[in-house]
C-alpha cells in the first residue's frame, strides 16, 4: 500500500527505518491521538476559568452554554484571539530579542556580532525619523535600537511599520478601530479581554485580534527581519543544497533548528573555526557539516546558503539517521519528543534558550555577551561525540535538491532593475497573472509537503509568481521548485519573465518573520498603482499550518486586504458567526478574507478565480 504520510522520498525512506527500529513520530501519535477531540477541533471548550471545563454541544442536544453563560460563538472568537495572541507574541519576542541584540552590539556589551549592513541600518533610522547627520554608525544604531524597542510599548499610538502602507489602508484600520498601537499591548489587551467576563461579543474579539495581529505582521515580525538583516546581512540570491541527503557520511553533523539567527549565526562562524575542524578531524571525521531546519535552517539558507535538512516534519527523521552528532535548538517548532528519540541514538539533544528548555535536553546557553564562545562550545560537543555514532545504524537517505534562496526586498529590487517596474509592467501585460504568497508548517493530518509543492507547481503553470517563507519553502527547495531552471514547469508568460530575469518561479524569501518582506512588497506595489493592498492580484496560501503563528500570520494578512486559503481547518467551524466573520464578512470590513480548502489543485483555482477577479476590477 502507498505510504501517504508524504510525498518527500526521504521522509518515506526514513519512516521506514524508524518502523524497523521501532522508534516513534509525530506521525504515529498522531494515529495514537484518533479520533482527537471532536470539541477540540470545533473550538467549543473553554478553561477559561476554574468554573469549567465547559464545553458546547454542536449538535444541539446538550448543552449550549457554559457555566458562566458563554455562548459557542463567544467561546470559539475567545479561543481563536488566544491563537493569534500566542503566535504574534512568539514572532515579535523573537523580534525583541534581535532588537536588544542591535542594542547590546551599538552599546560596545556584545562584541562577537557586528553591524553587516550600514545602509540599511540608515534606511532604517531615517524611516523611524532618526537624525543621522554626523553621526556614527555605533550612535545611530543605538538611537534606531532605542526607538525599536519602543515600539513594544509605545504610547504615540501607532506602530512604526504601518507607514508603508498605502494611506486608503491606513484608513480602513482606523476606521475599523484596528490600528495596532504597540506590539506587547494588543497581546495582553487579547489576554485581558479574553479573560473571564471582558470581551463577550464575538466580532468585537475577531477585530481585536486583526488588530493584535497587525502588531505581529507590521511590527514584531518586521523588526525581526529588518534588525537581522542590519546585524547579519541582508540576504542576496545564493545557491545551496536541501533535503536530508546534506547529511554527511564522514563529517559531524550539525542540525541547528528553531528560529533566532543569534544562536544561528554563531554556530555558522564557529563551524569554519579552523581549530575546530582540525579538532574534528583529529577524531576522525572529514570536517564539520552545519546543516539546518526549518526558520532557523531559512535565516542561514538566505545569507549563507547553508544546507537545509528539512522541513518541520522532518526533526525526528534527521536523527533517525543515526549520523547527527548534536541537534542545537533555540525557540519555536521543536518538538519535546526530541530528547527522548535522541536518546536512542548517540545524538546530543542540546538547547540553548534560557525561554526553552525540553526533556531529555543538555542545556549550554547562548550568552549573546559571548556567543563565539558558547557557540564554539556546542560544537566541540558534537566532535567529542563523533566518536560515538555506530556507523552501523547510520542511514543518509539520498535525496538532497539545489536551491537558489535569499529573495530580500532588496535582492528582488535589484533583479528587476532597481524599480518595481518590471514586475508591474510583467502584471500589466499579464505575463505574470498575480503574485500568490505560500507559507506555513508541515502538519501530520495533511501529507508532508504535497499541499505545498502541488499549489506552487498548479499556480506557477497557470502564470502566477510564487513567493514563499517558512517550511513551505523547503518543501519548494526540496521539489526543486526554488532553481531558475523551474521556470519550465511555468506557464509562458511567468516562465519569460523567469528566463528574462534568471529568477525562479518560486522565490524563497525567507524565514515565517519574512512575511514582513512579503508584507513590504506588496505595500510598494499598492503604492506604487496608487491603489490599496486590497485591490491588487495577490493572494495568500498556508497549505499545511499547524503552529499558532500561522493563524497570527493570516490573521493580519487578511487585515492587509489579502485574501487567505488555508489547506488544514482552523477550530472555528463551532461558530457560524465566527466562520462567517472570517471568510465572508472580512471582505466587505478588510478586503481580505479567508477560504478552507485541503485539496491543493481546488485551492489554486480559488488563488486563481481572485487574482483574476482583482486583474479584472483594476482593468488590466
Ligand atoms: Fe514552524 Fe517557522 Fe511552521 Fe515551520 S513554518 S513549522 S511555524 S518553522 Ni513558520
Ligand atoms: Fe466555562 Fe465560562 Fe469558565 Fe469558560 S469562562 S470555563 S465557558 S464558565
Amino acid at each position: 500500500m502507498k505510504d501517504t504520510r508524504s510525498i518527500d522520498p526521504a521522509s518515506l525512506q526514513m519512516l521506514k527505518v524508524a518502523r524497523d527500529e521501532g522508534l516513534e513520530t509525530a506521525w504515529d501519535r498522531y494515529l495514537a491521538q484518533q479520533p482527537q477531540c471532536g470539541f477540540g477541533e470545533l473550538g467549543l471548550c473553554c478553561r477559561n476559568c476554574n468554573m469549567g471545563p465547559c464545553r458546547i454541544d454542536p449538535f444541539g442536544d446538550g448543552p449550549q452554554k457554559g457555566v458562566c453563560g458563554a455562548t459557542g460563538d463567544i467561546i470559539v472568537a475567545r479561543n481563536l484571539l488566544r491563537m493569534i495572541a500566542a503566535g504574534a507574541a512568539a514572532h515579535s519576542d523573537h523580534g525583541r530579542d534581535i532588537v536588544e541584540t542591535l542594542r547590546g552590539v551599538a552599546a560596545g556589551e556584545i562584541r562577537d556580532y557586528t553591524i553587516k549592513d550600514e545602509s540599511k541600518l540608515m534606511a532604517l533610522a531615517r524611516e523611524f525619523g532618526l537624525s543621522t547627520e554626523g553621526e556614527t554608525v555605533q550612535v545611530i544604531a543605538k538611537k534606531l535600537a532605542e526607538a525599536a524597542l519602543e515600539e513594544f510599548g509605545t504610547r504615540k499610538g501607532y506602530l512604526q511599520g504601518i507607514n508603508r502602507v498605502p494611506v486608503k489602508r491606513k484608513e480602513i484600520w482606523e476606521k475599523l478601530g484596528i490600528t495596532p498601537r504597540g506590539i506587547d499591548r494588543e497581546v495582553v489587551e487579547a489576554m485581558h479581554r479574553t479573560h473571564f467576563g471582558v470581551d463577550n461579543d464575538p466580532a468585537n474579539l475577531i477585530l481585536h485580534g486583526l488588530r493584535c495581529s497587525l502588531s505581529d505582521g507590521w511590527g514584531g515580525s518586521l523588526l525581526a527581519t529588518e534588525f537581522s538583516d542590519v546585524l547579519f546581512g541582508t540576504p542576496r540570491p545564493v545557491r545551496g543544497r536541501s533535503n536530508l541527503g546534506v547529511l554527511s557520511k564522514d563529517a559531524v553533523n550539525i542540525l541547528v533548528h528553531g528560529h533566532e539567527p543569534v544562536l544561528s549565526e554563531m554556530l555558522v562562524a564557529a563551524a569554519k573555526d579552523l581549530a575546530l575542524i582540525s579538532a574534528a578531524r583529529a577524531k576522525g571525521a572529514s570536517g564539520i557539516n552545519l546543516v539546518g531546519m526549518c526558520c532557523t535552517g531559512n535565516e542561514i539558507l538566505m545569507r549563507h546558503g547553508v544546507p537545509v535538512a528539512g522541513n518541520f516534519l522532518q526533526q525526528e527523521l534527521a536523527i533517525i539517521t543515526g549520523a547527527l552528532e548534536a541537534v542545537v535548538v533555540d525557540v519555536q517548532c521543536i518538538m519535546p519528543a526530541l530528547g527522548q528519540l535522541a536518546a536512542c541514538y548517540h545524538t546530543k539533544f542540546i538547547s540553548t534558550s534560557p525561554k526553552a528548555k525540553f526533556p531529555g535536553a543538555l542545556h549550554i546557553p547562548l550568552d549573546e555577551h559571548n556567543a563565539l564562545e558558547t557557540a564554539r562550545k556546542i560544537i566541540l560537543q558534537a566532535i567529542e561525540n563523533y566518536p560515538n555514532r555506530d556507523q552501523n545504524r547510520v542511514y543518509i537517505p539520498e535525496e538532497t535538491a539545489e536551491y537558489v534562496a535569499g529573495f530580500s526586498v532588496e535582492a528582488l529590487l535589484n533583479a528587476l532593475g532597481g524599480t518595481l517596474d518590471p514586475l508591474i509592467e510583467a502584471v500589466k501585460n499579464k505575463k505574470i497573472r498575480g503574485i500568490a504568497a505560500l507559507v506555513g508548517c508541515n502538519n501530520p493530518k495533511v501529507t508532508q509537503d504535497h499541499s505545498h509543492v502541488n499549489l506552487a507547481k498548479a499556480l506557477i503553470a497557470r502564470d502566477v509568481l510564487v513567493v514563499e517563507t517558512g517550511c513551505a519553502a523547503i518543501a519548494s527547495a526540496k521539489a526543486g521548485l526554488l532553481l531558475p531552471e523551474a521556470a519550465e514547469l511555468a506557464g509562458a508568460g511567468l516562465a519569460e519573465v523567469c528566463r528574462a530575469l534568471g529568477l525562479p518561479p518560486v522565490l524563497h524569501m525567507g524565514s515565517c518573520v519574512d512575511i514582513s518582506r512579503i508584507l513590504t512588497v506588496a505595500a510598494a506595489l499598492a503604492r506604487e498603482l496608487g491603489v490599496d493592498i486590497a485591490d491588487l492580484p495577490v493572494a495568500g496560501a498556508a497549505p499545511e499550518w499547524m503552529s499558532e503563528k500561522a493563524v497570527s500570520i493570516g490573521a493580519y494578512v487578511v487585515a492587509s486586504g489579502i485574501f487567505t486559503v488555508l489547506g488544514t481547518v482552523p477550530p472555528v467551524l463551532g461558530s457560524n458567526v465566527v466562520a462567517d466573520l472570517l471568510t465572508r464578512q472580512a471582505k466587505d470590513l478588510v478586503g481580505g478574507y479567508f477560504a478552507v480548502e485541503t485539496d491543493p489543485f481546488k485551492a489554486a483555482e480559488l488563488v486563481i478565480a481572485h487574482i483574476d477577479d482583482k486583474r479584472a476590477a483594476m482593468g488590466i
